[in-house]
């Protein structure tokens, strides 16, 4: 057989850079001679911490999304050349994302290539990624994405089978010259990984007995629609209308599959429309989630902040929580339930791989992203389905007690027992990389400035002022491996409390996306059911004139906004602008 392993030349290309979850470009990128081969060598190159390539299992599979076969075959090629010696691939080349960090864990792989740009559209002239993940289920830490960067720099052959391409539709075992192949079901360990951790009688008799709560699921034609249907009409009993745009498509059906009020645009029409308590919606590979309900809308700060106060309804949690984290940007409304509960509670930089040592080490069981991704020590990655699956268990079980409680009523209570954090996002997408420079280089400059410190601003419109308190560009130390990681965010804390943060996304495949975060606390319960944007005007004004963010990226207004936190009576569509409810 190895005489049909060749090895083909190749030259490196520039900027594969893995970023905060994977490498992300354009399909046209990746569809380049050698450019999609040269990644998925270097990756194969990076394993030998693990033990290497040789005799590796890996997990291969992805959202679906537009070029994932093609990728896959290359995989394919290119782990038989290296003397990989399994591959367990979903049908069809399908896996959600927390469905392969559990496939990784569950049958103990070397680790995974997943295949998917998350919530970026998808097709010919969009995006595509690929992510490596480590043996632990979750996202290779910085020293792999470094290394696998390293050797992309320096490469300069990678080693196929040359043989025709795998039937990816056929479940079972194949071989393919050297390597094992097992196709697996897509959804079937994720289902039975669902069912030891929720308690789904409890679920299924609340939903059951109380028809008029009405629940619908919106895959947006990303990968979690076959999930969602197992487990919400299999397992649950819900009725077939409980779900919609379930087929995953390799373009999404040409929409934008992320879970946001404003992509997630079907999901809040119809549940608007039909009176529906309970929408929730995933992302193109099925890791992030948004809970909607009408008039109501969780913000993922405090989602996973009620996840963690509740989490003794859920029978996975009820042997303890080992402690709680969240990434810096997210809000601090989960660190008060970790301070009345006695939790450890980590700050961590953005991105999933920052919570996976935490995990194995014991310390951490529920943690979240401001960027709506919420999970648990189940596996190593965020989980879309689970966090939707988690709220139907809480109410479920707020409802012994509370009859009819909701979406809202849990959220105010929240509030009442432990404060609210107003919370929003702005992102300037695709800028020019030199103004988010500019605009970074002057943060540097102000937080260097002595004078900055206790220097105060008044809103404009608004009679509120802010003092500058503490300025940080946010460093993490990993508190199990001790690794560093520098550069993590621009921090400015003000003496109320409230904070802005400015950081570039590490996920965009084109030009520079800088991304502000604004968070005001308050213990004021006549606060509890005031607009977000209402809440933070001041702040942001400020804060936008301190750091002349719209002069650097010659932006008046950002791309989008993430309204989060509103009891929602005042929403307004950011797509189309109409106000969301009342209608
Ligand atoms: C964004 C989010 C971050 C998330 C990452 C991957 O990163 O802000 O919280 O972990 O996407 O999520 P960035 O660097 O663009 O801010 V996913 O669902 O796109 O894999
Ligand atoms: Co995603």
């Amino acid at each position: 057989m190895s005489s049909d392993i060749k090895e083909i030349p190749t030259k490196p290309f520039d900027g594969q850079k893995p970023g905060t979850s994977g490498l992300r470009k354009r399909v046209k990128v990746f569809e380049q001679e050698h450019y999609t081969e040269n990644f998925v060598q270097a990756i194969l190159d990076s394993i030998p911490a693990q033990g290497g390539a040789k005799g590796a299992t890996l997990v291969v599979g992805g959202d679906g999304r537009y070029f994932s076969v093609p990728a896959i075959q290359i995989i394919l090629r290119i782990a038989a050349g290296n003397g990989v010696s399994k591959l367990i691939i979903g049908h069809q080349g399908i896996l959600s994302t927390p469905a392969a960090s559990n496939i990784i864990r569950k049958y103990k792989a070397t680790g995974g290539i997943l295949l998917t740009a998350s919530h970026n559209p998808g097709g010919p002239n969009a995006d595509f990624g690929i992510k490596y993940n480590v043996q632990n289920g979750g996202p290779a830490p910085e020293n792999v994405t470094n290394s696998i960067y390293g050797r992309t720099k320096s490469i300069t052959s990678y080693k196929v089978l040359d043989a025709p391409p795998v039937d990816l539709s056929k479940i079972g075992d194949q071989t393919y010259g050297p390597l094992k192949v097992t196709i697996i079901d897509s959804v079937a360990d994720y289902v039975e990984l669902l069912r030891s951790i929720f308690d789904f009688g409890l679920i299924k008799s609340f939903l059951h007995s109380t028809p008029s709560f009405k629940v619908l699921f919106d895959g947006l034609h990303g990968v979690t629609g076959p999930y969602a249907k197992a487990i919400l009409l299999g397992e649950l009993g819900l009725p077939r209308d409980s779900i919609q745009n379930f087929e995953p498509s390799p373009n999404f059906g040409g929409g934008h599959p992320d879970p946001n009020l404003t992509y997630a645009h079907s999901l809040v029409e119809v549940v608007e429309k039909n009176n529906i308590q309970f929408g929730a919606a995933s992302d193109g590979d099925g890791d992030r989630n948004m809970i909607y309900g009408k008039g109501a809308f969780v913000t993922p700060s405090d989602s996973v902040a009620i996840i963690a106060d509740w989490a003794d309804s859920i029978p996975y949690f009820k042997g303890g929580v080992k402690g709680l984290a969240r990434s810096m940007p997210t809000s601090a409304a989960i660190d008060y339930v970790a301070e009345a509960k006695g939790y450890e509670v980590f700050e961590v930089p953005t991105g999933w791989k920052f919570f996976g040592n935490l995990m194995d080490a014991g310390r951490l069981s529920i943690c979240g992203e401001e960027s709506f991704g919420t999970g648990s020590d189940h596996i190593r990655e965020k989980d879309g389905i689970w966090a939707v699956i988690a709220w139907l268990n809480i109410i479920a079980a707020a409802n012994q007690t509370n009859k009819g409680w909701g979406i809202n009523e849990i959220l105010l209570d929240h509030y009442q027992k432990y404060g609210r954090s107003f919370f929003s996002r702005y992102d300037y997408e695709e800028v020019s990389s030199e103004g988010a420079q500019a605009l970074i280089d002057n943060l540097d400059k102000l937080f260097a400035d002595p004078s900055f410190i206790s220097s105060s601003y008044n809103a404009k419109s608004v009679s509120e002022s802010f003092t500058v308190a503490k300025v940080t560009n946010f460093t993490y130390t990993d508190p199990i491996d001790n690794s560093v990681s520098k550069n993590q965010g621009h921090i400015l804390q003000f003496t109320d409390g409230s904070r802005v943060v400015f950081r570039l996304s590490g996920t965009g495949s084109q030009g520079a996306t800088v991304r502000f975060y604004i968070e005001r606390y308050s213990k004021d319960p006549a606060q509890y059911e005031r607009p977000t944007a209402e809440g933070l005007k001041g702040l942001i004004e400020v804060a936008l004139a301190i750091t002349k963010l719209p002069e650097f990226l010659g932006r008046s207004e950002p791309t989008v906004i993430t309204v989060s936190g509103v009891l929602s009576s005042r929403l307004v569509c950011h797509l189309c602008a109409n106000p969301i409810y009342p209608q």
